[in-house]
């Protein structure tokens, strides 16, 4: 065993997108790829002497090897000790747990999240900061910066850690504790959510089921759903993870997660059903032949979380991205919360929660959470639904028929152009922010454009900024069109059409979203020419 400084140069492109470094699998496999990257993490948190990581991720391929790199170079850098899932695997709230159970100095996760696995498609790796939270734009421009500059790394030459099973061993001077992935999640739910509740629900016939994609939510759904509520052997589905999630693309969407959806529409469907992503944030819930739109869901659980015991003093306050709906504002109104509106991406919420302004956040891309981790958190939130459902004996579609009659009913949907040629990308959208200021008081598709703007962001908490965060248009009556190329994607760009429409009832609640959105779908064309300068002919995915 002995430390090596291997010597090295930087690498372009290594700046984290939304979450993280996301590239190919080939391209982190490439020479000094990885190694570069997670020295740069060290580098930038002001080195790792005598510091605690947790490490794990998704399972997906190439994270057994780049697990052991991690180690070695943590090893190599001076760490005092790192907690790691059995099997590399921790699920992303799973880690934000640990990270913060064990008041650790942060954490390394390796996942492409909702990406797919496989040689020849996606990995990546994040860095969070000791509040749980994913690194807030200053830690990931300062390793982005690092990353620019670097000369060399440092790795221990030695033997792998085993990983199998838990235990603690050493690595040079470091302690490797290998933790179970499930255990310490598992316990921090049953003290949010009225465990008796739900297994009385399951006891009394209620079905269930739970799609984890051959993803990282499988060990965790099956411990908490069929072993703790007693939901029947077989209510968790594809609950194995699988290095290139046996092929399918792990992103609970309709498009992605179409077996789940076939399966709710069907008359006999179970009464409730889910599924998670890569690595077990996002989450997408659905009754039997009801589809709840992820900003609906947020505005759901916000009106009712006080029904769950870790929520039965009220919230302190609700947050959701600027592209998420408006339909949680109008619960916080209605009961008096504070309200706040970020940028996409995690890591904005992370400064209200630990100020204690938020309770519970959320985004129309399929994730929402509470301050229980600093991730969003996709089995808590199904669980969250669980026990509304038990306390309300009600079905889903019973409870959002309820709602849209109480607050309203914003329709959206979001429309995916993937993998689009990045110029092609830019020019739309370079060519609507540059008209944006013409736009108010003009009328598109019979609708008058009441503001038009780049959304903005100042942190109220440290006063941080965040520019070029997407384009709005707003309509009068609040109808919306939101425009921002993903930062996720690893194939050219990625343009997301955010459509919305509030519509107060009692009339027309019940309409089919596309249907509903369909003079807002229009204008949205007339004004960027996306399908036509983009040459197609509809959106890959539509959510
Ligand atoms: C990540 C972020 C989310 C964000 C989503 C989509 O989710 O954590 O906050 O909403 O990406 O980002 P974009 O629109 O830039 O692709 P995940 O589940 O991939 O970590």
């Amino acid at each position: 065993m002995h430390l090596n400084q291997v010597a090295t140069q930087p690498i372009e492109g290594q700046k984290p997108g939304t979450s993280g470094l996301r590239k190919k699998t080939k391209v982190f496999m490439g020479p000094h790829y990885l190694e570069n990257f997670v020295q740069a993490i060290f580098d930038a948190i002001g080195g790792a002497t005598g510091k605690t990581f947790v490490l794990g991720g998704d399972g997906r391929y190439f994270s057994h090897e780049a697990a052991q790199v991690i180690l070695r170079m943590a090893a190599a850098n001076g760490a005092a000790k790192v907690i790691v899932g059995q099997g590399a695997l921790l699920s992303t709230p799973a880690a934000s747990n640990l990270i913060r159970l064990f008041r650790t100095d942060g954490g390394i996760i390796l996942s492409a999240s909702h990406n797919p696995g496989g040689h020849d498609e996606d990995f990546g790796v994040k860095f969070n900061t000791p509040n749980g939270g994913p690194a807030p734009e200053a830690v990931t421009e300062a390793i982005f910066a690092r990353t620019k500059t670097i000369q060399q790394y440092g790795i221990l030459e030695t033997v792998d850690a085993d990983l199998s099973g838990p235990g603690v061993q050493r690595m040079g001077d470091m302690v490797v504790e290998v933790v179970d992935p499930v255990a310490d999640y598992a316990a921090l739910m049953e003290t949010l959510f009225d465990f008796g509740a739900i297994r009385e629900l399951f006891a009394s016939g209620f079905r269930m089921r739970f799609d984890a994609m051959n993803a990282v939510t499988g060990p965790y759904a099956t411990e908490v759903l069929e072993n703790r509520l007693g939901a029947p052997k077989g209510t968790v589905v594809h609950g194995a993870p699988l290095p290139d999630f046996g092929g399918m693309h792990p992103d609970p969407n309709p498009t992605w997660a179409h077996e789940l959806i076939a399966e709710m529409m069907q008359a006999d469907a179970p009464d409730f059903g889910a599924a998670s992503d890569g690595d077990g944030d996002r989450n997408m819930v659905l009754g039997r032949g009801v589809y709840v739109s992820p900003s609906d869901s947020l505005a759901v659980l916000a009106a009712n979380a006080h029904l769950a015991p870790g929520y039965a003093g009220g919230l302190k306050g609700v947050a959701r991205s600027m592209p998420t709906s408006a339909a949680v504002d109008r619960v916080a109104d209605a009961m008096g919360l504070p309200k706040y509106e970020t940028p996409t991406g995690w890591k904005f919420f992370g400064n209200l929660m630990d100020a204690d302004r938020v309770t519970l956040c959320g985004e129309e891309s399929f994730g929402n959470g509470s301050d229980h981790v600093r991730e969003k958190d996709g089995l808590w939130a199904v669980l969250l639904w669980l026990n509304i459902l038990a306390v309300r004996k009600q079905s889903v579609g019973e409870i959002m028929a309820d709602h849209w009659n109480r607050y309203g009913r914003n329709y959206y949907s979001r429309h995916d152009y993937e993998a689009l040629d990045a110029s092609t990308a830019n020019v739309i959208m370079g060519d609507l922010r540059a008209r944006l200021d013409t736009l108010p008081g003009s009328t598109v598709e019979g609708m008058r454009i009441s503001s038009a703007d780049d959304f903005a962001y100042t942190d109220p908490v440290d006063g941080s900024q965040a520019t070029g965060q997407g384009l709005r248009i707003v309509f009068d009556g609040g109808s919306r069109i939101v425009l921002r190329i993903s930062g996720t994607g690893t194939e050219g760009a990625t343009i997301r059409l955010y459509l919305e429409r509030y519509v107060a009832g009692p009339e027309g609640l019940g309409e089919e979203p596309q249907k509903a959105l369909a003079p807002v779908i229009r204008a949205a064309e007339t004004l960027t020419g996306l399908r036509e300068r983009s040459g197609r002919s509809e959106p890959d995915v539509v959510t």
